[in-house]
């Protein structure tokens, strides 16, 4: 039985899931038209990956005996100022996910709801990863600078699911 407060928690992690695979896919349609086609495939591949996370939460909502709620998302800006910043973004956004998983922690262990604490342990790890991944990149783009995107460009998927 799923405590009402967990699936309260767990229905809003269900909009910021969403919201950030909107605001990656944004990020990928902006790189794309800025010409920066690995940017681009970097971060469709990760709007992929949070559309994945909402789907869990979804799931596993539904599986507990709660109601998954669909929620509206707000709209992600449309334009980006630079590729490091960019990134800042990225990695500013994944802590504050990463704030929402702990929480989410901390509720269920309160409430004693031990199956979503163990649950939601596989998304403890996977930030773990994500801000390390997303730290990585951005180390890399303070070596080559802004100037040398060429080669940066190129090489952005290959530190993709390093474990990094
Ligand atoms: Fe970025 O891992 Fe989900 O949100």
């Amino acid at each position: 039985m799923l405590p009402k407060k967990v699936e309260n928690i767990l229905n809003e992690q269900i909009q910021k899931e969403g919201y950030s695979s909107n605001l990656y896919l944004a990020m990928a349609s902006w790189a794309d038209t800025e010409g920066y086609a690995g940017i681009a495939q970097w971060f469709f591949a990760q709007a992929e990956e949070e559309l994945m996370h909402m789907m869990k939460f979804v799931h596993f909502i539904n599986e507990r005996g709660g109601h998954a709620i669909v929620p509206a998302f707000d709209q992600p800006p449309a334009k980006f100022d630079g590729i490091k910043k960019l990134f800042d973004q990225v990695l500013e956004h994944e802590r504050f996910i990463s704030g929402s998983i702990n929480d989410i922690v901390a509720l269920a262990i309160e409430e004693k709801d031990f199956a979503t604490q163990n649950w939601i342990q596989w998304f403890v790890t996977e930030q773990i990863e994500e801000e390390s991944s997303v730290q990585l990149i951005i180390d890399k783009l303070n070596l080559v600078g802004e100037k040398n995107m060429y080669l940066f460009d190129r090489d952005i998927m290959s530190l993709r699911g390093t474990g990094a």
